[in-house]
């Protein structure tokens, strides 16, 4: 039988197990990505193992999220990142060399090895044939130790791009729309999506990284696309064209389902607030005014993109109800753009041009005004996630953003009579890596700074035999970890701080979390479907560990947050039947009675719910591997017990 491509790459990795879906298996890391506002917890987790230097090939740490420097915190946490990475072995890109993803698509990312990245769109390099995951800082942490990443093989869908994007109005974004249209949030959740057909050879890597970042958005583990010739170009183009191979399915590979998309019939379409899925089409919106649009993140920010902006901007001023940024993704694209001119032209336009960094997509400044309109060419608009809580943010592809920048409101640009040529890729980006530190060649000299913000890693107990405790929050469908934890400029810099940034829990839904969970001492959260939807931070499983959350029970919950509550020894349990959901309340008093039991046969288990006098069963699906972290406690005192 043949293999998909995501089958091809983990058979050349495999260390135990069959690469088919269901099955676990141990895969070799080839590289790791981390970024500042994951990275400073990840090496202090790896600094907590006690291992002198990293034990997988390339590791590498970005700035490029915890960019304002309103005090000296990111400051502080800039520094003892590039102490750090100096000593154990790590490269430290520098904040003003870029968005994490672009910038290892640049110059790192190769055909056919493993990528695990402390970013939930690690999936990027995806684009250029790699199987890159993201996952919880702690993951990095241990990859980053030696040890091999142990997964259930998702099911493989083979998507068929047909046809040919109707340029230049509908971009790569608009595909995963489509998808995000057809699937949900939720409906990629447990599967990889392998691009395949007569479309794929039409897209150039930037563009296919673009439908592998936001595919993130659908729940996927990953997404993945063929290396072939154009992938071949990008990479001498970057002067590393000696790490391309050639990667496609075998043409007798069996997949799980398979999904069809001509992209000649997709149109541009925008995500209206506040979930990505929320797509329609840019004609049903028509005439709404908006306040701001930013182009940029790590979905929308590669040198084909920006200049195309600059086209549409060129000789044309932004609207006078618009404030307008502009992120160029890294410091490649951004020197380029200044070389050629395509700034100027953004400037003259009136674009607020913003440093190569993450920026308004995390709430880092640039926040809408009050009930403000927002259009960005980013990959999520979850409610706050701005800064505004009242603002109401819309997703579309950057072309179409930055023309609604020059109307003022909503209008569908195809037939507004502004052409755009199609931005070709370069025969040669400008490659100048003076912002990536190489790791020092005397570790033994390097003092690991760390400023007085930088706290230790708490540790749980292992896993107790029974368990009474309180539901403290019952929460909806779809709560995502920005919900649960949220970032912006005021509460990202306390990532390196567990007990300060725990008492952001759940601080926009319910301000009172805190308090009752600290006076609580035990707790338990109850979710709908898709519980911990986004982003890969473990701070979302870590301060309500830290708050005494033994358990979340919901009814369905996101791969990534789902492996972060096991590391840090919180149970992850879903409703056998869904409808026990509507029969339990915040407030009502749990008991599981054989708690550390059941982890250990991997059953289904009995929770009595005393306030209600009723019982309801919940159940588990944990890898053999995960049963034993939850009840050591958590993957740090299961990695310390092996070694
Ligand atoms: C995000 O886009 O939500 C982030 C900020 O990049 C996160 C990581 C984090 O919270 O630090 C992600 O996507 O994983
Ligand atoms: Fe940065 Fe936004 Fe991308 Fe997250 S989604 S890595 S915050 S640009």
């Amino acid at each position: 039988m043949g293999l998909t491509m995501a089958q091809k790459i983990i058979k050349e990795h495999l260390v135990s197990g069959k690469p088919e879906p269901g099955e676990v298996v141990s895969i070799k890391v080839d590289q790791v990505l981390m970024q500042d506002a994951t990275g400073t917890m990840a090496m202090l987790e790896f600094e907590a193992m006690g291992i002198p230097r990293i034990k997988v090939p390339l590791a590498v740490v970005y700035v490029d999220h915890n960019m304002l420097q309103v005090d000296n915190l990111n400051a502080d946490d800039h520094i003892f990142l590039r102490t750090a990475a100096a000593k154990y072995g790590i490269h430290y890109s520098r904040p003003g060399n870029g968005i994490c993803h672009q910038v290892h698509l640049e110059r790192f990312a190769a055909p056919g090895k493993v990528l695990l990245g402390s970013d939930s769109h690690t999936p990027t390099a995806g684009g250029m044939g790699m199987l890159a995951i993201g996952v919880g800082g702690l993951e990095v942490a241990a990859a980053m130790a030696g040890e091999p990443y142990e997964f259930k093989v998702p099911d493989l869908v083979k998507v068929v791009l047909e046809g040919e994007l109707k340029r230049p109005w509908v971009t790569g974004m608009d595909i995963t729309f489509e998808l995000l249209k057809r699937f949900t949030v939720k409906g990629g959740v447990g599967k990889i999506f392998e691009y395949v057909g007569p479309g794929v050879k039409t897209l150039t890597v930037t563009e296919r990284a673009t439908v592998t970042n936001f595919g993130t958005e659908l729940g996927l583990t990953t997404s993945i696309f063929p290396s072939d010739e154009r992938t071949k170009h990008y990479l001498e183009a970057q002067g590393r064209g000696g790490v391309w191979r050639e990667l496609s399915p075998d043409p007798d590979a069996e997949y799980t389902d398979t999904v069809t998309v001509n992209l000649s019939e997709i149109e541009p379409y925008v995500a209206k607030p506040h979930q990505p899925d929320n797509v329609v089409k840019i004609s049903e919106l028509k005439g709404i005014k908006v306040d701001q649009v930013c182009i940029g993140s790590c979905t929308n920010s590669s040198y084909q993109v920006m200049k195309a902006v600059a086209q549409i901007l060129k000789g044309r001023t932004v609207a006078p109800n618009v404030s307008m940024t502009v992120s160029p993704g890294s410091k490649q694209v951004y020197e380029m753009l200044a070389k050629e001119g395509a700034l100027a032209d953004m400037i003259a336009a009136g674009a607020r041009i913003l440093e190569s960094a993450c920026g308004p997509c995390i709430g880092m400044g640039q926040a809408p005004p009050y009930n403000g309109v927002s259009v960005r060419s980013f990959n999520r608009n979850f409610k706050g996630r701005s800064g505004t809580p009242e603002a109401s943010v819309y997703l579309a592809n950057p072309l179409v953003a930055t023309y609604i920048a020059l109307r003022g409101e909503f209008a569908d640009p195809r037939g507004s009579g502004i052409s755009v040529t199609y931005v070709e890729e370069p025969e040669r980006f400008l490659i100048n890596d003076n912002m990536i530190i190489p790791p020092s060649p005397t570790p033994e000299a390097v003092e690991v700074i760390k400023g007085p913000n930088i706290k230790e890693v708490p540790v749980k107990e292992p896993l107790a035999e029974s368990l009474t405790a309180k539901v403290l929050i019952k929460v909806g469908d779809n709560i995502s970890t920005d919900d649960i934890l949220p970032a912006g400029a005021k509460i990202l810099p306390l990532r390196s701080n567990i007990p300060e940034i725990s008492k952001y829990t759940f601080s926009r839904i319910d301000p009172t979390f805190y308090e009752r969970a600290r006076a609580a001492k035990a707790g338990v959260i109850v979710g709908g479907e898709n519980y911990g939807q986004g982003s890969s931070r473990e701070h979302a499983a870590i301060a309500p560990m830290y708050l005494g959350v033994k358990a979340v029970i919901a009814k369905s919950l996101a791969r990534i947050h789902k492996e972060n509550l096991i590391n840090f020894g919180i149970i992850p349990l879903t409703f056998k039947n869904p409808s026990d959901y509507d029969r339990i309340d915040a407030g009502d008093e749990l008991e599981i009675p054989r708690l550390a039991d059941a982890v250990k046969k991997d059953e289904s288990i009995k929770i009595v719910n005393k306030t209600k006098g009723i019982e309801f069963v919940a159940t588990f699906s944990l890898i053999e591997k995960q049963k034993e972290v939850l009840l050591a406690g958590g993957l740090l005192p299961y990695i310390k017990k092996k070694t």
